[in-house]
């Protein structure tokens, strides 16, 4: 079985087919009794189909492990590579030289619901925040039943705090569980092993080396070395009441968030290492972010009581507004730092915008799941832009009950707020509209000059919060292309989504081009139509998942051969026209061309099996 962990999961099937099929094979030999076989033949033959063959066939990469680090209540600007000129963060800044470092990284703006968020991939309007019901399904539940070993260690915050056996981690889909059920707010937390109590203490300072030991001793003792394995470590530091050990206490900068944040770094690090002693960094996806902004606000600062003497607990959201609880950027766009070794690309830094509400659709593809069909998922598959296939990421994120971002744009209801102490005095109860790429701080609100975008926005916002499940939800798509060709001209790709359909309407200028179109979210309706503006079509090449479905016209004579997908060439109105385009004579010796267009349908069933995204490449048969 260990050859079996380490392909991909479709390819199970595969390897197992194939085993089968040496058996049969080695089998007949014996059975028909025709020229027997030597002993070290049939070895041979078997050991060629059963573990050479899949290997070659199916050579994707390993599924990698997945250990997500989650701290509570992080800001922005906390770290070092993030801007941060007190703390010393070294391992994480190693970590971001090693891997991505995001930029654009949404969580929520509170603990539960970034948690329910998270788990599910789902917004927590949907998974519930604090009270997520038993109902909800997370990745880890899909994860465990495609072989993988999981384990919870540390907040789960999810069961409204609060023994719930149905809505606690086992139950939830993992296989080892320690930690706290709720946050640690009056200085105490409590700890359950699985579904028993295991204590309590009032060591706020050793719970960021507690929750990393256990975490390691998963790793050592706990796991089971023939699986892959998801480790889910949601650290309670830096959320109040903080406090850092002896040996870390006054020996920041920082005072002792300062301190929180750099004992952090060091017992991150400590994992890290228990990774590379293990031999298991190589094929091991970690991600590094926070769960929610900073407690950065004044009201809260004076009004909580309890925190330790001198205790500077808030800490730096860098260039964004408010923190946690503010639909503003502070309270949502959080640290995040991506590693797998030689898979994600070392010292990248991405403006992409990628979410926690992704782990499940990407955890899906990474590891070999299907995500809930049954239910509206919110993420979308980021595999490509974490393993650098493309750049961009999501085209939209919405900001709980508050808001919504799209590309530059970001959209606030008026007085948007999640929590009392992210009010901020003196704001004007109208809507607001900020331009990100110009506005990072939002400090100006230009709705009244873009009153188209914020329609569009409100109404995108609209169908996000509306109840509809995926299966009536509109599909969302991403285009990929250049929009002018080497010689100057221009292309186009229009979206056209009709009731059961879609028609993406290609228009090429310039002769020789290329694109791709990826499905964010939704399914790829029944009939999916591709149409090209060109003035003569030569080649045609369309690809849903690395599978080619070629498609080309040559002219009057030709027909496609077997499996390629059928090119008709159309007039303006839709109706077929035959031979070539250019076919026209308006007067003696010139000829004109006719407009039209060419149209293939892609078959539904290729785009269904596929990876949500199809390749176009075309030649134009006038190109310049
Ligand atoms: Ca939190």
């Amino acid at each position: 079985m260990l050859i079996v962990d380490m392909v991909p999961y479709h390819f199970l099937w595969k390897s197992l087919i194939v085993h089968v099929f040496a058996l049969l094979l080695v089998g007949s030999a014996k059975t028909k009794e025709t020229e027997p076989l030597l002993p070290s033949m049939k070895a041979l033959i078997y050991i060629f189909l059963a573990f050479v063959a899949p290997v070659v066939l199916g050579a994707e990469a390993p599924r990698p492990n997945i250990v997500i680090i989650f701290t509570d209540d992080q800001g922005y600007g906390d770290l070092a590579c993030y801007g941060n000129r007190k703390n010393r963060t070294p391992r994480l800044d190693q970590l971001a030289k090693e891997g991505t470092r995001f930029t654009s990284f949404y969580s929520q703006t509170v603990c539960g619901p970034s948690r329910s968020a998270l788990l599910t991939g789902r917004q927590p309007i949907r998974s519930g925040g604090w009270g997520m019901p038993a109902s909800e399904i997370t990745w880890a539940e899909l994860v465990r039943k495609v072989g993988y070993q999981t384990a919870c260690v540390g907040k789960w915050d999810v069961s409204n705090r609060k023994a719930i056996i149905p809505r606690m981690p086992n139950a939830q889909g993992f296989d080892y569980y320690f930690g706290a059920l709720g946050a640690n707010d009056n200085g105490v937390v409590k700890f359950h092993e699985n579904n028993e109590d295991a204590g309590s203490t009032r060591d706020m300072g050793g719970l960021t080396r507690l929750y990393t030991d256990k975490s390691i001793d998963f790793l050592k003792n706990k796991r089971d070395p023939e699986k892959p394995f998801v480790l889910y470590l949601a650290h309670t530091m830096m959320h109040t009441i903080i406090d850092a050990s002896p040996r870390f206490r006054g020996k920041s900068k920082g005072g002792l968030y300062g301190d929180v944040v750099e004992e952090f770094d060091y017992e991150t690090g400590r994992l890290l290492d228990a990774l590379d002693e293990l031999q298991l960094a190589q094929n091991t996806l970690v991600i590094y972010t926070s769960d929610n902004g900073p407690w950065n606000q004044d009201k809260y600062t004076k009004r909580k009581r309890g925190h330790p003497e001198g205790a500077i607990f808030w800490g730096e959201a860098g260039p964004l507004r408010n923190g946690k609880g503010s639909p503003y950027e502070a309270g949502y766009r959080l640290p995040c730092i991506v590693r797998w070794p030689g898979k994600v690309p070392a010292a990248r830094v991405s403006d992409a915008v990628f979410a926690t509400i992704d782990f499940m659709p990407t955890f899906a593809r990474l590891c070999g799941f299907e995500a809930p069909a049954d239910r509206r998922i919110d993420g979308i598959d980021q595999t490509d832009l974490l393993l650098g296939k493309r750049e961009t990421g999501r085209e939209y994120f919405y900001f709980n009950r508050a808001g919504i971002r799209k590309g530059k744009w970001k959209y606030l209801k008026p007085d948007a707020h999640f929590h009392g102490y992210a009010v901020e005095d003196g704001r004007k109860k109208v809507d607001e509209l900020y331009d990100l790429e110009a506005d990072i701080g939002e400090r100006n609100n230009v709705a009244g000059k873009h009153p188209e975008v914020v329609a569009s926005l409100k109404e995108l916002m609209l169908e996000v919060e509306s109840k509809k499940v995926a299966r009536s939800f509109r599909p969302r798509f991403q285009l990929e292309y250049e929009k002018e060709g080497p010689g100057g001209g221009s292309r186009r790709i229009k979206v056209v989504p009709g009731e059961g359909s879609v028609v993406f309407d290609v228009t090429d200028q310039t002769g020789i081009g290329g694109a791709s179109i990826r499905l964010l979210e939704g399914k790829w309706p029944k009939k999916t139509l591709l149409r090209m503006h060109l003035s003569g079509l030569e080649e045609f090449e369309v690809a849903v998942g690395g599978r080619k479905l070629s498609a080309a016209y040559h002219g009057q004579s030709f027909s496609p051969p077997e499996g390629h997908l059928q090119v008709r060439m159309l007039d303006k109105k839709g109706n077929p026209l035959k031979g070539r385009y250019l076919v026209k004579s308006t007067r003696s010796g010139v000829s004109e061309r006719v407009a039209g267009y060419y149209e293939v349908e892609v078959p539904h069933s290729v785009l269904q099996n596929g990876t949500g995204r199809m390749d176009l490449s075309w030649v134009d048969f006038y190109r310049r």
